[in-house]
């Protein structure tokens, strides 16, 4: 069997997503999601203009071969353009030899290692009161863990409390939107989201918060502190993650457990976080981090150092994401929760997948390969449109990290 078609798909069914097609010989299709959030057409272009001439005719049976042959081969390593590239096609090549061998993926990864995958969805409000409400709509549809998420009195945006409902963020088209900041408005604020969270919501359900990147980490540690009290499944994204010995700080001063890797590519994003167990769980892509087989070597590492893993899982990644992500899920050993915010419903009619909902868990299917599939005429009818993530700034128009 030789790989003997490929094609970028780009569509923009509510949001921006560019999928990878493999086809073989025989006519066996795999996918892959390719997706940059905001930097669509760079990873467009790195796949059509490098990628994809050298993939013509090889054997799809590969993959590990075929990761390294793109990896080292470019000699220019690392970077989301390049792993979110590389990704897609690792991502379709599982997908391939699931389809081949008449197997899910998960079964290519080790097997079932439980019933299905515990997951998490976000309650987003513009005040306390209204995220509330939200966490409760959740509980209700049978959510087991939520991501709180408020307004900041003073601040007039702040992101990821947008809407307020089962979407996120939507991106602006022109310039990114810019929003606004402050460090002390927000850690006064926050412990108290908390304590009515545990009031109302009592301490059976696992709450979650995403700190975006803004603190600095004596900042992460006070506020993890003060949310002990309150029991948090994690504390997101306290800092941002480039310096990573920067966490020893946080770590030595709370006992709130943490998470980072969002935007981490490569096992050297983290590999200090683990193996010094500065985190508590690693939020790493299938989609940016290198696809399935770098994602699960980085979870082998991890699970050494006793981090668990909990994967990005945004509606600004396909659904093609969301299912590698789930037979990773059902098939890693040290598996902690999955990222589940719910796609509209045009992205699902433009990629039919098998994964489905059930009592806050969710389940890859048994269908062989991945389990998705795209529309591409329907895709067409969605075309692409630039769009753009926003900006943050302090009260002083500093620019800041969110
Ligand atoms: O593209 C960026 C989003 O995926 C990110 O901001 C969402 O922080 C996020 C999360 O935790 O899902
Ligand atoms: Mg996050």
């Amino acid at each position: 069997m030789r790989i003997a078609d490929a094609e970028v798909i780009v569509c923009s069914p509510g949001r921006n997503f560019v999928t990878l097609r493999l086809t073989t010989d025989d006519g066996i299709s795999g996918l892959g999601d390719a997706t940059l959030n905001g930097r669509e057409l760079a990873v467009a272009s790195y796949l059509n203009d490098h990628v994809l001439p050298l993939l013509d005719g090889r054997d799809p049976f590969l993959i590990e071969d075929i990761w390294h042959f793109l990896y080292k081969g470019a000699y220019w390593r690392r970077g989301p353009v390049t792993m979110a590239a590389i990704g897609a096609v690792d991502v379709a090549l599982w997908d391939i030899k699931g389809k081949a061998l008449d197997t899910p993926v998960y079964n290519l990864l080790g097997g079932q290692a439980r019933e299905g995958v515990l997951v998490y969805g976000h309650a987003n409000g513009l005040d306390i009161d209204a995220t509330l409400q939200a966490a409760a709509r959740y509980v209700d549809m049978g959510y087991r863990a939520v991501r709180l998420q408020t307004g900041i009195p003073g601040l007039p945006a702040v992101y990821g409390v947008g809407r307020g409902d089962l979407f996120y963020e939507p991106t602006s088209q022109d310039m990114p939107d810019e929003e606004s900041w402050s460090t002390e408005a927000y850690l006064h604020h926050v412990p108290k989201l908390f304590a009515q969270a545990r009031d109302a919501l009592g301490y059976n359900v696992p709450l979650l918060h995403d700190a975006h990147h803004r603190l600095t980490p004596i900042e992460a540690a006070r506020l993890g502190q003060r949310l002990e009290p309150y029991d948090l499944f994690w504390l997101e994204d306290a800092v941002p993650a480039e310096l990573q010995e920067g966490f020893r700080i946080i770590r030595s001063h709370t006992t709130t457990p943490l998470a980072v890797g969002e935007v981490f590519n490569s096992i050297h994003d983290c590999q200090q976080l683990i193996t010094e167990q500065l985190i508590d769980f690693i939020r790493a892509t299938v989609a940016h981090a290198g696809g399935l087989t770098h994602l699960v070597r980085i979870a082998h590492l991890a699970e050494l150092h006793h981090v668990r893993t909990g994967c990005h899982g945004p509606v600004d990644l396909s659904p093609v994401n969301l299912a590698a992500s789930l037979h990773f899920g059902l098939a890693v050993h040290n598996f902690g929760i999955q990222e589940y915010m719910r796609h509209t419903e045009d992205t699902d009619r433009v990629f039919p997948h098998a994964y489905a909902f059930d009592d806050g868990y969710l389940h890859p299917g048994d269908r062989p390969g991945l389990g998705v599939d795209v529309d591409t005429e329907l895709a067409a009818a969605f075309p692409y449109r630039r769009a753009y993530l926003p900006v943050n700034r302090k009260l002083d128009g500093t620019v800041h990290s969110w």
